[in-house]
Order: structure tokens, then C-alpha cells, then sequence
């Protein structure tokens, strides 16, 4: 063999070995997965003990658990839009959890952490649940093109279903368009009178494979109540048991075409929402019935990506971001047993509360990052909001933002690459209704708000009193003692705080 074959050789095994990525691309991958409505207390790395989760227990070893770490809201919308713009939601007076058929919620002029990833060259992509609207103002054209939408606020490429898996419609959508749309059998969707003919849950029950209470008793599709009517797009309709695997499938198909070039990819699966219906391989592999088996679907589906990323030589020039979008509930509408086989289960982890109320459980979260190339692993008590991922990428990969972009996010960049525990000082936290809390040196303040301070179908504590309330998370991180009448000057002092940041310049 004379040399340029040797050369040529030694080329190949270079490439075989994912080299050419590294060397071509300066920049990290970038992932991020984010749960929906898994607690601090659902992962075995976060102390659960009546479940595994032993992926996510490996990028956790791997990588930096948070163990102060929030979403903007204790529901799923607010969440998401901050997450992706930097805004705290309560500015947004729509950001409340959408129906199927809402508009878009972020304007599209608004910076969003897709957009600073595209602006510094990196191919952007959504996969799994959106939930924060579709479409201009009178709402989406179904069987048309569907925009503005994901692909307008940051994302190259989008494959997505609209709003939750309890809310119709219930198909996929690929960029523009419906997956599957067929214009000889179009789709309508309501929310407020039942359109066309399928059986609903409410008339038919016998048809349901899984009981759902009132809210989840409109529109039967794949045996399933859902919240909302649907007619047509039959062969559009998705199985509820092939949710998790078919935006597995999609997101390890971008991993793959981008492989060469720097990617962000928001990964917003499915798990553990309701309806939990497994794919049949994961049925009674938990003793927590449905709701901890798709948290082990949840576990696999990260486990296989992270598979994706080794096979391609990538894992080590990718940081991967898990967290979720709101705290645990157990009863959510669907007879699933969660609620009575979960009795040795904290899914709040040491957290009061849970999804969608003021406390802990609520906000709290697990959040994890992963970076084998730069991170050291270990554990980070930082404070955090999901809302600083915009201003700490933004810098990480100098892209400057204006004034009014992203005014809530804080630059926390080098809290996530581990090298100072240097967190925020002060952290915003609210319900789906807009009632805040505010949390500053160790101390939160709860604004007080009438209503149930439970939510009886839920079981599930709001945290709202009419009066106001004051709890010291350094010596009672379980919220028990209300130190409001003792500590007026402290109650004072974060009233005034938080009118300050909610009087913040926006756009
Ligand atoms: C609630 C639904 C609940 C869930 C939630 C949204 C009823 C009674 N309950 O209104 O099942 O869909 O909305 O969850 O309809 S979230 O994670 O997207 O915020
Ligand atoms: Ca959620």
C-alpha cells in the first residue's frame, strides 16, 4: 500500500469515529428534554425509592443534579413560555393553560432561545408537546397550513402535537401541516359544542378503555376521553401507545441529519402527562401502575437517546438539559390508580404541593445537565429558573440581546457549566391563574388569594390563603411554619420586591 492509501484510511476511521464533528463543529450540541408533570421526587437520583429510573440516574452521576431548580409555573403553558422566551409568564395575559385550538402565545418578533441558537449557526428543531399555541389570533387553519407556529418563534424544524395528550386534536404536526391530513375527511375542533359524529365519553363510557371524570369526556379517540370535540383527520389521529416512541424516532432522525453541524434540540416529551398509557412493553414493569410505568417509558426513551449519542460519537460535544415543565399530580382525570398504588411514593420528593399550586412541589424540579467535555460531575444547590436557560446560553454563544428580550433571564452560565454555585438572588415563581410567589434568601413570600387551598378531584394542597404567607425554606423546606405575623417587616419588604419586578419594562 503506498501512503495516500494509508492517508485515506486513517481519514475514514476518523470520520467512522465522529471526529469530523468535533473538529468541524466548535460548538456543543445542545438538548434539552423537558418532562411534563414529573415531580422532584419521581427519578431514583432524586431519592425516589419505590421506583428506578437508571438512565437518567446515569446522565444525573454524569453530570450536575440541581437540587434548586424551578420552572417559571406549577402548569404546563406558563412554563414553556417562559422557558423559551426569558419572560416570566405573568406578563403574558394569555399564558395560561391553552386549549387545542389557541394561537400562538409568543409574538413572533419576541427573542426565544431557539433564536439565539439559530443566530450563533446551530440547525434548531422542537420534538414532542408544545402547548403554547398554534396560529394567527382567530386561531389555527387546520387544513391548511398552520402558522404562525413553532418553525415562526426559533425552530428550523418542528414535529409536535398542538396542546396536551388529553386535548384534541389529537394528531401530529410536521412543520406546517397536519401528519396524515386528508382534505376529503377535514378536521374541526371545539371547545365550547360537540362537532360531528364520533362518540363522546359522556354519551358512551362503555367505549372508553380507560374512565375519565367531567373535562375528559368530550371527543373518544383510540378509546380515550379527551378535553375538547374533534371530527375528521381519522387517519391523522394518533395511538396514545406509540406517543413516546414516535418522537423518539423523530428526535434520534434529527440527531442523525445534523450529526455534522451544531444542533439544538427541544425535546418536550410526552411523560409522565395524562392519559398515561404505556406502550405495552412498559405495562405493569412499576408497582406505582400506569404512572410509574411510563416514568420507566420516560427513563428508556432518554436511555436510547443517549444510546443515539454515543453510536454517533456525540456525547461528548453535547450537553443534555432534563428537567420538567410543573410538579407531580396523581389524580388528573383518568381512573389510573395512580393515586391509590402511590401510597409509599413521594412524588414531590421532601416538597409540599404539587402541580398547579404556590408550594415547592409545585415549581421545584429535577434538573440535570450533562456535559462529559466540560462539566464536572456533582451536585449544584443553586437557585435557578428554567427562564435563565435564554440569557446564559445567549451568552454562551455571544449573541447579544436587546434591552427588552428575555428580560426575566438571568445569565447563569457558569452556575450550569459548574463552576460557581453562584445562583440567583431572587426567583419568581407562579400557579396557572398568575398568583406569584417570590423567594429571596431563603426566604418565600406567597401573595394571598382567595381560594380552595384544596383541589378536591387533585387532593392536591393550592397553597392559597387569603392572607399572607411566609415560610423559611433554609430551616423548613417543607413549608409547615407560616412566619408571616411574626416577620411583618420581611412579608413588607418581598410585597415591595416583587411589585418592583413585576413593574419591569417589557416590550
Ligand atoms: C387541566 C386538566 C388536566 C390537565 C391540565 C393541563 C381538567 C379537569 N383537567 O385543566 O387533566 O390536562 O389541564 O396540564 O380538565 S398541563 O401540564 O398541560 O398544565
Ligand atoms: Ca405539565
Amino acid at each position: 500500500m503506498n501512503i495516500s492509501i494509508y492517508i485515506v484510511v486513517f481519514l475514514l476511521f476518523l470520520y467512522g469515529n465522529g471526529f469530523t464533528q468535533s473538529s468541524r463543529n466548535p460548538h456543543p450540541n445542545v438538548i434539552l428534554i423537558y418532562a411534563d408533570d414529573l415531580g422532584y421526587g419521581d427519578l431514583s437520583c432524586y431519592g425516589a425509592t419505590e421506583i428506578t429510573t437508571p438512565n437518567i440516574d446515569k446522565l444525573a452521576s454524569g453530570g450536575l443534579r440541581f437540587t434548586n431548580a424551578h420552572s417559571m409555573a406549577s402548569t404546563c403553558t406558563p412554563s414553556r413560555f417562559s422557558i423559551l422566551t426569558g419572560e416570566y409568564a405573568f406578563r403574558n395575559q394569555r399564558a395560561h393553560i391553552l386549549p387545542g385550538n389557541a394561537s400562538l402565545l409568543i409574538p413572533t418578533d419576541r427573542m426565544t432561545l431557539g433564536k439565539v441558537f439559530q443566530k450563533a449557526g446551530y440547525r434548531t428543531a422542537v420534538i414532542g408537546k408544545w402547548h403554547i399555541g398554534l396560529g394567527p389570533v382567530e386561531g389555527p387553519d387546520w387544513n391548511g397550513e398552520v402558522k404562525p407556529g413553532p418553525n415562526e418563534v426559533g425552530f428550523d424544524y418542528s414535529f409536535i402535537f398542538p396542546a396536551t395528550a388529553d386535548r384534541v386534536p389529537t394528531v401530529y404536526l410536521r412543520n406546517h401541516r397536519i401528519v396524515a391530513g386528508d382534505p376529503k375527511d377535514p378536521i374541526e375542533v371545539s371547545y365550547d359544542h360537540k362537532v360531528g359524529n364520533d362518540p363522546t365519553g359522556r354519551e358512551f363510557p362503555e367505549l372508553l378503555k380507560m374512565r375519565s371524570d367531567f373535562g375528559h369526556d368530550a371527543t373518544i379517540v383510540n378509546g380515550i376521553g379527551r378535553i375538547g370535540w374533534m371530527s375528521g383527520g381519522h387517519k391523522a389521529r394518533w395511538t396514545d401507545e406509540a406517543l413516546a416512541h414516535d418522537f423518539l424516532s423523530e428526535a434520534e432522525m434529527f440527531i442523525e441529519a445534523n450529526n455534522t453541524r451544531p444542533f439544538f434540540m427541544y425535546y418536550a416529551i410526552n411523560q409522565i402527562h395524562v392519559p398515561r398509557i404505556p406502550d405495552t412493553r412498559f405495562k405493569g414493569t412499576s408497582k406505582l401502575g400506569y404512572r410509574g410505568d411510563v416514568i420507566h417509558e420516560m427513563d428508556y426513551v432518554v436511555g436510547r437517546l443517549m444510546k443515539t449519542l454515543d453510536y454517533l460519537h456525540l456525547t461528548n460535544n453535547t450537553i443534555i438539559i432534563f428537567s420538567s415543565d410543573n410538579g407531580p399530580v396523581l389524580n388528573d382525570g383518568y381512573a389510573d390508580d395512580a393515586v391509590a398504588l402511590s401510597k409509599e411514593h413521594q412524588p414531590a420528593g421532601p416538597f409540599r404541593g404539587g402541580k398547579y399550586g404556590m408550594f415547592e412541589g409545585g415549581t421545584r424540579l429535577p434538573f440535570i445537565i450533562r456535559w462529559p467535555e466540560q462539566i464536572k460531575p456533582g451536585i449544584s444547590n443553586a437557585l435557578i429558573n428554567q427562564t435563565d436557560l435564554v440569557a446564559s446560553f445567549a451568552s454562551f454563544c455571544k449573541i447579544p440581546l436587546g434591552t427588552r428580550d428575555a428580560i426575566d433571564s438571568e445569565n447563569l452560565m457558569d452556575v450550569l457549566l459548574g463552576r460557581s454555585e453562584k445562583g440567583r438572588e431572587v426567583n419568581v415563581a407562579q400557579n396557572n391563574g398568575g398568583v406569584l410567589s417570590i423567594v429571596q434568601n431563603g426566604w418565600k413570600y406567597i401573595e394571598p388569594h382567595n381560594g380552595p387551598a384544596v383541589l378536591e378531584n387533585e387532593n392536591l394542597e393550592t397553597g392559597y390563603s387569603s392572607s399572607p404567607q411566609l415560610y423559611n425554606l433554609v430551616r423548613d423546606m417543607g413549608e409547615s411554619r407560616n412566619l408571616a405575623s411574626q416577620y411583618p417587616e420581611k412579608v413588607t419588604e418581598l410585597e415591595m420586591l416583587l411589585k418592583k419586578i413585576k413593574n419591569r419594562q417589557t416590550n
